[in-house]
């Protein structure tokens, strides 16, 4: 390794001094002007993970939710999951080194890591359509190859599919083919195979609106079209031909202020969703005859997807163990309906992707979603090969539900929640079951509840245990949420430091008297 061509090149992207930034739950993300230093060193450390794993790595530019002017970036690991938690540290330290002690932080990552210099590395670029991610990409890939890595830039890209990219080339092509025409295609033969199945009905309402947050699931929805024309019509809204990125609109501006995304045009009784910039989270919504908005979260999208997975494993005969992967904001509601009514077992992680991913990783079918929309469904390898072999083995209703089954585990983007895949599994699921959004919406009542932001001199001082449900400091703080809770009817509050902002979160929810007659008039509701 070259490390004096290193520290050449370095100068070019130099770090500001003092700038100390982390690698947290999304990767870095904070404004674009201090990032190139960043992306530089990224391409440098996704060699290292390259050399290391022997397989190609991701590196994804991109801030996700986040206003127009910040970016982002963060590394995809070989099987297209979150980069490992030694290796965020290892990014950090690198991140936060001062110009001079770069190269002697990477060399002391390698050594550390054990990582031969001799190795090939390949690594795969993607980014979303801010207007600084172009350079910042370039930055990336100068950090590449000062250090002799070889590299693919997809260009635009969802973050989903930058993840499916990267697992496809680690999975010698089980998984699919590294190409965007390899997604669509897996994609919607999986979608046309699925709703084959579905009666006439419910065709008159396979039509979807797409808020797109004027981001890149605009585009990647665009050249999707074509694949769809017959079975679903996507219309789509804030395609970035006019407004800004993420604002007043997307999954996170419509879960978090409770309301349409403005440039959407709702009539009543019409299916709606929202995706984020980075189309990795999704929600849906509707307008009833009396103009009351409803959210469908990512509880309910987890509960319709798990419902439907059990129907068709009782409908084959097979008992495979199933769970359904939550996190503190789950509504409990939600939970309730899938432990007493659905039987599904249900586990609770630490809020951020790479929690609930792994947890699911455990089961045969591990399903999960955040309530802000971000989730998808794992299925084992063997349990992929088992209903393969039964879908052509089967005969009648039995082999009708297992092609059902092997045809929906292509449709789901296994490598982490991707919104148009996430998309067409719901499109298709209402389909089969003649389902309107509102018998949707109907599975069960959300319990009223409330999330806030509160400003702290320092979040640190609150540190939580059991999933971030219980603070352990400052000492006297759980049992005051004790003592409030236990004044209501299914209550329950908790307060954890946010992993992406400096700000403290608190969340309660309820069934008293009061919030119910609230929620009872609008029964999604989150008072913001
Ligand atoms: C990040 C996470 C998201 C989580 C959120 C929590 C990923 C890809 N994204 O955006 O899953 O819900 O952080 O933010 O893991 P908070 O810690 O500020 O509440
Ligand atoms: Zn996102």
């Amino acid at each position: 390794m070259d490390l004096e061509a290193v520290s050449k090149r370095s100068a070019f992207h130099a770090k500001p001094q003092g700038l100390i930034l982390q690698y947290g739950t999304a990767g870095f993300r904070t404004n674009a002007q201090h990032l190139d230093h960043i992306m530089f060193r990224m391409g440098l450390l996704a060699v290292l993970r390259s050399k290391q794993t022997k397989s190609t790595i991701g590196v994804m530019v991109t801030a996700s939710h986040n206003p127009e002017e910040d970016n982002g970036v963060k590394l995809i690991d070989p099987l297209g999951e979150m980069l490992a938690p030694t290796w965020e540290e290892h990014a950090t330290c690198l991140a936060s080194a001062e110009e001079q002690d770069m190269p002697r932080v990477l060399t002391a990552i390698m050594e550390k890591e054990a990582v031969d210099p001799q190795q090939a590395a390949f690594v795969v670029i993607g980014k979303d359509t801010r207007p600084s991610s172009e350079k910042l990409s370039q930055s990336v890939i100068d950090g590449v190859t000062v250090l002799g890595g070889q590299f693919h830039d997809y260009g635009l890209l969802t973050t989903p599919q930058l993840h499916y990219m990267v697992y496809c080339r680690n999975s010698g092509g089980r998984y699919g083919k590294a190409t965007i025409e390899g997604y669509c295609q897996k994609l919607s033969k999986a979608f046309v195979e699925l709703t084959k199945q579905a009666s006439c009905s419910g065709d008159e309402n396979r039509s979807v609106k797409v808020d797109c947050a004027n981001g890149i699931g605009a585009l990647k929805l665009k050249e999707m079209e074509h694949y769809f024309s017959q079975g679903l019509l996507v219309q789509l809204f804030n395609d970035g031909t006019e407004g800004r990125l993420n604002h007043l609109c997307g999954a996170d501006f419509v879960k978090s202020h409770q309301k349409p995304p403005q440039g959407m045009e709702m009539k009543s009784d019409e299916r709606c969703c929202s995706f984020d910039g980075d189309a990795d989270r999704i929600v849906y919504y509707y307008r009833d005859a009396d103009g009351h908005f409803h959210l469908i979260d990512g509880d309910k999208i987890a509960t319709l997807i798990s419902s439907f997975l059990k129907d068709l494993l009782l409908e084959i005969g097979e008992s495979l163990n199933m769970g359904v992967v939550q996190t503190a904001y789950a509504n409990g509601s939600s939970t309730r309906y899938l432990e007493e009514v659905m039987k599904v077992p249900v586990y609770c992680t630490k809020t951020g992707v790479k929690h609930l991913h792994h947890k699911a990783q455990e089961f045969d079918i591990g399903v999960y979603f955040e309530a802000n929309g971000h989730g998808t469904a794992l299925f084992s390898e063997a349990v992929e090969v088992k209903i393969k072999r039964l879908a052509q083995e089967l005969q009648d209703e039995k082999g009708k539900a297992a092609k059902m089954l092997a045809s929906i585990i292509d449709l789901f983007n296994q490598a982490t929640g991707d919104a148009i895949s996430d998309m067409l599994v719901i499109e298709a699921i209402l389909a089969l079951k003649g389902l309107t959004v509102q018998q949707w919406d109907a599975i069960y009542v959300d319990l009223p509840n409330r999330q806030l932001k509160v400003k702290v001199a320092d979040r640190r001082v609150i540190s939580t245990t059991n999933a971030e449900r219980q603070a352990l400091t400052p000492p006297g703080l759980q049992e005051a949420i004790n003592d409030l809770v236990k004044k209501y009817k299914l209550a329950r509050a908790f307060v954890r430091p946010s992993g992406t902002e400096d700000i403290v979160r608190v969340y309660a929810e309820a069934d008293s008297q009061v919030s119910w007659e609230q929620g009872r008039r609008n029964h999604s509701c989150v008072w913001n």
